[in-house]
């Protein structure tokens, strides 16, 4: 079987990175993403977008992976042993599902623990601090490798190669609520896939869904996993 699976920030929330909607101290509560997850932010006040990733990049390596992180990565190598395989395409910046085990993740919405040229557009590791004075060896100035709204998401051909391929299509931890990613469930029914989806609480598109599955991921993506496996 060929699983492809959409995780989103409700997959890394029991690992303490927060998630960006909903109630309580969800991130575009705290802060205007207008003025943080644009480039047009980055171009008035880059020193105040490096201020917020630098912040969120030294939690994240503080960091370490949940029990759903493990079961996905425990799914990963299940499917494979049985000649089947799993794609895991995640709108996280984090790099919790690697820690965890998971090979091959497409990171959509880019890595934290990345940083890009702004200019040549070259990619480097980047576990320091970001400041507007850190340049490319080209000179250009270094930005967080993420991607913001506006900008077009990462490995998109990739992903529709992958949903082609799959049997089944599994949302876990995502609200629904940007796109391109919240159509993808659109696409898989298109393709006639079954789709599932696993979260605290419903989806901005759970009726989208044949199956869903409602509770904190560290408990319900395990025993999912546990099905999956051993049936
Ligand atoms: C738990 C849990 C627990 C909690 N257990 N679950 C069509 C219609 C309308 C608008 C648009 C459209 N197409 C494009 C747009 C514009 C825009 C967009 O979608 N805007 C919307 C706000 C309306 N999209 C874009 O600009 C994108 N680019 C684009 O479309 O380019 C054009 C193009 C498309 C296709 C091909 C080619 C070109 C770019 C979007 C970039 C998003 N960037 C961010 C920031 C990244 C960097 C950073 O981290 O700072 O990505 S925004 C933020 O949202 C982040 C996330 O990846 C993304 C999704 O959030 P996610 O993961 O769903 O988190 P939450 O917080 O929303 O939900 C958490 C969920 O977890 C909830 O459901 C909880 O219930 C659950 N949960 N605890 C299980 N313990
Ligand atoms: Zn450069």
């Amino acid at each position: 079987m060929n699983i492809f699976i959409l995780t989103g920030a409700g997959v890394s929330a029991e690992s303490g990175l927060g998630v960006f909607r909903g109630e309580g101290a969800a991130l575009w509560k705290r802060y205007d993403p207008m003025q943080l997850a644009t480039p047009e932010a980055f171009a008035r006040d880059p020193a105040l977008v490096h201020d917020f990733y630098n912040a969120r990049r030294n939690n994240l390596i503080a960091a370490s992976p949940n029990a759903a992180h493990f079961a996905l990565a425990r799914l990963d190598a299940g499917l494979a042993q049985r000649g089947g395989a799993l794609t895991l395409v995640t709108q996280n910046i984090d790099d919790l599902h690697e820690r965890a085990g998971s090979t091959n993740v497409i990171h959509m919405h880019g890595e934290l623990l990345k940083a890009r040229c702004a200019s040549c557009g070259a990619v480097c590791d980047c576990r320091e601090d970001l400041s507007t004075g850190a340049r490319c060896d080209c000179g250009g100035a270094l930005r967080p490798h993420v991607v913001w709204f506006g900008e077009t998401p990462l490995f998109m051909e990739d992903i529709f190669a992958a949903l082609d391929a799959a049997d089944l299509f599994v949302a876990i931890g995502t609200s629904g609520a940007v796109y391109p990613a919240a159509g993808f469930v659109r696409e898989a029914r298109a393709r006639g896939l079954r789709c599932s989806e696993l979260n605290l609480e419903p989806s901005e598109n759970a009726a989208e869904f044949d199956d869903r599955r409602y509770g904190p991921a560290s408990e319900i993506v395990p025993s999912w996993v546990e099905e999956m496996l051993g049936s």
